[in-house]
């Protein structure tokens, strides 16, 4: 069967581009472009050599462009041409169109045009919520029941210890959701949370003027912050009070069906702690009880109950250096199986790098310095669930100055050659890719959850556009919030609820089973992988910038996860303070 598949497959991602529309020909950013910055539509298989800009109400041409020479795909026969219209900057509605191709989707200038986008992609994590009803007024059409409260968790087989034997009860409520599933994993969290602090230390002033409509709206604490809190109160009771470990996960023993959260009834377990999961704790608490120092009044004894939190998964990982999560292995042993997300890490140098930089900037305690190891030899990558090292650096240029006056002095010149060293290869002869983004240069950007890769290439490019204020770095990260919203190879807007061609069907249980025909908005879905792990058969091309599908089968293509959110969120919501300036 395979192999009849294959060469139909390859027919149709040869001949699926000639079939679409001129809509998603002119691949473009559905949301918007900034008055005062580059603005462009990427043109495939065209022979036009001019285009033109029209305003929506009128179709009147404010612009008459040059299309630039052709650039081909590096994954296919496709070739491309850009459209430059950085010089209109007015603000309105407005589409391309090609001669003999056709009219883009629609798009606006103005300021401010992204701030929707940052707050639904933090708003994203509140549908995430588990054991809160998310009501009405909070949650549109999108309200259901709390959810599994997870009072009442097993301590599995493989977590047991003589305090906590196997079958032992412990409460654990609350947190996020982590994906289309309804599993909830500490190594996960840790990225995901490590990133969301960021957005608020890099960017306070602006992370405080967010308003989400969330329950605790109006309170003392800024809306981002009340949100990680949500998840950063789940995590503290993953850890076992008695050692410092920490669970791996909370977790059903398989995935659920396509159900409500509020209709899962299967028993629920808190398996094997594990190195990775303590340090990510460690890391994510460290910076939690620096970032909440400031909210002592409205959180009384938060921020020192974190550290505290922090220091005693230090120790734990200290005498368990390098306790694999490895759930086959697991399996061999201990019963029931558990066969949901593994997110099971081999290597712990980036763990160690990440934890020990956070506590050392947290607590200036020079203990901590030598677990770092910032080293001129790196090669540093953008950071994803497994590789973490690149988060120590982020936090290291962010708290440069202080740092400067410890252990880590000769570390911060490293430091921040790597971070730009990580950007210009980014931006590297992006002028002459065919989507002119740093996304999509190399074949490897498209595995799983490919559109995490270019949030986090963005946030990259941020991180160094803060140390060097170069502005090729600012442009490339938009370069990717354009990627993101539509200037891809699918022509699809990967943020639910955004866009002209958006994605309604992802593998999301409660997207799928709410009966509501929009799915829960502010989600980023996973984008193209020619892995299709998933083997859905809908995928209509092969071709690796292509290769996804908007079917609910498709976990390796579409579904959503809070780890590819938070980069998302960062992205746009730098971006909006950015140009706020
Ligand atoms: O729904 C699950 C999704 O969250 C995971 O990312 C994915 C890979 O681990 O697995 C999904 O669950 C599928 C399972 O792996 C195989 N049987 C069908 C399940 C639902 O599609
Ligand atoms: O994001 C994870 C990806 O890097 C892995 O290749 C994939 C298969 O192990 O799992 C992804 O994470 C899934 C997790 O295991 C379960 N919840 C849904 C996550 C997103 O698909």
């Amino acid at each position: 069967m395979r192999k009849v598949l294959g060469p139909v497959l390859l027919f149709l991602c040869f001949s699926s581009v000639f079939a679409q529309s001129p809509q998603e020909r002119i691949l473009i950013n559905q949301v918007g472009f900034y008055p005062d910055k580059p603005k462009m539509a990427v043109i495939v298989n065209s022979d036009a050599m001019n285009f033109a800009v029209k305003s929506k109400k009128d179709n009147k041409t404010v612009f008459r462009g040059k299309l630039s020479e052709k650039r081909k795909s590096p994954f296919s026969d496709k070739y491309t041409k850009i459209a430059d219209f950085s010089a209109v900057k007015k603000a309105g509605t407005y589409y391309v169109e090609v001669p003999a191709l056709g009219k883009s989707y629609s798009f606006e200038i103005r300021t401010e045009v992204h701030k929707e986008v940052a707050k639904a992609s933090i708003k994203g994590f509140y549908f995430q919520r588990l054991g809160i009803p998310l009501e009405a007024k909070y949650a549109g059409q999108w309200a259901r029941p709390a959810g599994n409260p997870d009072t009442k968790v097993y301590i599995h087989g493989s977590a047991a210890t003589e305090k906590r034997p196997e079958g032992t009860k412990i409460s654990s409520p609350g947190g996020w959701l982590d994906a289309g599933d309804y599993n909830k994993y500490i190594v996960n969290s840790g990225i995901t949370m490590g990133t969301l602090l960021s957005l608020y230390e890099d960017f306070p002033a602006f992370s405080k003027t967010l308003d989400l409509n969330i329950p605790e709206s109006g309170n003392k604490i800024p809306d981002l912050l009340d949100e990680v809190l949500w998840n950063l109160r789940w995590m503290l009771t993953m850890q076992d009070p008695e050692d410092g470990g920490v669970y791996n996960k909370l977790t059903n023993p398989g995935f659920d069906g396509m159900i409500m959260p509020h209709e899962t009834l299967n028993k629920r377990y808190v398996v094997q702690k594990g190195t990775a999961a303590a340090l990510d704790f460690a890391a994510v608490t460290a910076q939690a009880s620096r970032v909440f120092k400031a909210y002592e009044t409205a959180l009384p004894g938060l921020s020192d109950s974190c550290l505290k939190a922090s220091q005693l998964a230090w120790k734990w990982a200290k005498q368990n250096p390098a306790l694999e999560y490895n759930q086959d292995e697991m399996n061999k042993t201990f019963a029931p199986k558990i066969v949901t997300g593994g997110y099971g890490d081999k290597n712990f140098l980036d763990e160690w790098s990440w934890a020990a930089a956070e506590l050392l900037i947290t607590t200036g305690d020079k203990t901590y310095y030598e677990d770092i190891k910032v080293s001129p030899n790196v090669f540093l990558n953008v950071p994803s669930w497994p590789n973490v090292q690149t988060l120590a650096y982020y936090s290291m240029s962010r708290f440069k100055d202080q740092l400067s006056k410890g252990p880590a002095k000769n570390d911060i010149p490293v430091v921040i050659k790597k971070v730009t060293e990580l950007a210009d290869r980014l931006t590297k002869d992006t002028e002459k890719h065919y989507l002119n983004t740093p996304m999509g240069k190399i074949a490897r950007d498209f595995s799983w959850g490919s559109s995490s890769v270019a949030a986090n290439q963005g946030v990259a490019l941020i991180q160094a556009y803060q140390l060097t204020k170069n502005e090729l770095y600012l442009n490339q990260a938009i370069d990717n919030l354009d990627y993101l919203m539509g200037r891809n190879g699918t022509a699809y807007n990967f943020l639910t609820g955004f866009g002209s061609k958006k994605v309604m069907h992802p593998h999301h249980r409660p997207s799928i089973a709410d009966g509501v025909n929009d799915p829960v908005p502010g989600l980023l879905s996973g984008g193209p992988n020619p892995g299709k792990q998933d083997k859905c058969t809908t995928y209509t091309s092969d071709v690796p910038d292509e290769c996804f599908t908007d079917d609910d089968c498709s976990y390796a293509s579409n579904e959503i996860a809070i780890n590819w959110n938070a980069p998302m969120a960062y992205l746009a919501a730098a971006i909006e303070a950015l140009n706020k300036k």
